[in-house]
């Protein structure tokens, strides 16, 4: 399919969805949004895929919504349209693994976009940040809900309320990503992550993402008997066979999905 601000490559099992629209920092703007749901809804349908990236240019994972788009528009016209409520819904809703590869300014709605993949792994040269309070508003797409859960209250508010940028080493260290790498390698190594889950057996990435999404949902005791129940009906499969099996066979799995 044709995108005009998104650009999707599929190599091998690895889908990775490249923000296009680079005379706008990737600023996601509605027709953004939509694509990338698009694309993530096909990626989901093609077996072939089995992980997928998303991504920016070296300068802008993404410089925050489109601020151009928004700023003539009035709360009736924000209210009406859901703005960016089921463009949202849509990339969470994706069950097959996200990693978002950043590089460069994740800013506002792009910090948001990060934070609704799976993990996130930045580059050196990555800057999150939520200054929506300089344009007299607040987050809209998880800034205050996701980051707190995963920086905190204190770093949460402090980045919130000053719209602060936190450079990448700080983001590590505060939980916000999971690595940080050189920015030159940035896409090798968001590549190599994305092939390791490929190997994996399918129906254990999804429960496995499943229960993780589930500890923000749920009671610590309701989590663990999800996550315990999970893990039972993971022996009616053959890949649980074959991977105990091939544990104890000294060697490497090979998972059919079934
Ligand atoms: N929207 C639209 N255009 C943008 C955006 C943006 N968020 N960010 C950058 N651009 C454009 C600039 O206007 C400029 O275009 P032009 O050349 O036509 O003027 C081009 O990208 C390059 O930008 P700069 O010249 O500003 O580049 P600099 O290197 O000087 O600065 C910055 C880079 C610091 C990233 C700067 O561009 C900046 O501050 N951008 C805005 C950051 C921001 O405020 N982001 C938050 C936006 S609001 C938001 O994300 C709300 C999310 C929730 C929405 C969902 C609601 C339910």
């Amino acid at each position: 399919m044709a995108y005009e601000t998104i650009i999707v490559e599929v190599e091998d099992h690895v889908a990775t969805i490249k923000l296009n629209r680079p005379d706008a920092l990737n600023a996601l703007n509605s027709e953004l949004l939509r694509e990338l749901g698009t694309a993530l809804a096909e990626a989901d349908r093609n077996d072939k895929v089995r992980a997928i990236i998303i991504t920016g240019s070296p300068k802008a994972f993404a410089a925050g919504a489109d601020i151009k788009e928004m700023s003539e528009k009035s709360y009736v016209d924000m209210y009406m349209s859901d703005y960016f409520g089921p463009e949202g819904g849509a990339i969470v809703s994706t069950r097959k693994p996200i990693i978002a590869a950043v590089a460069g300014y994740a800013l506002g709605g792009g910090c948001e976009l990060a934070m609704m993949c799976d993990f996130i792994i930045a580059a050196d040269t990555a800057k999150f940040g939520q200054p929506e309070i300089n344009l007299g508003v607040i987050p809209g797409l998880g800034g205050t809900q996701r980051l707190t859960r995963f920086i905190g209250k204190s770093k949460a508010m402090d980045m919130v309320l000053t719209g602060r940028f936190m450079g990448a080493e700080e983001a590590e260290r505060s939980g916000l990503v999971s690595r940080v790498v050189p920015a030159k390698s940035l896409l090798e190594e968001a590549r190599s992550a994305a092939e390791k889950i490929s190997e994996k057996s399918m129906i254990s990435l999804l429960a496995a993402k499943e229960q993780v999404n589930n500890a923000y949902e749920t009671t610590l005791a309701q989590g663990l008997l999800s996550e315990r129940r999970a893990f039972h009906a993971l022996f009616n499969t053959e890949d649980q066979n074959e991977g105990m099996s091939a544990f104890m066979e000294k060697r490497s799995a090979q998972f059919r999905d079934r």
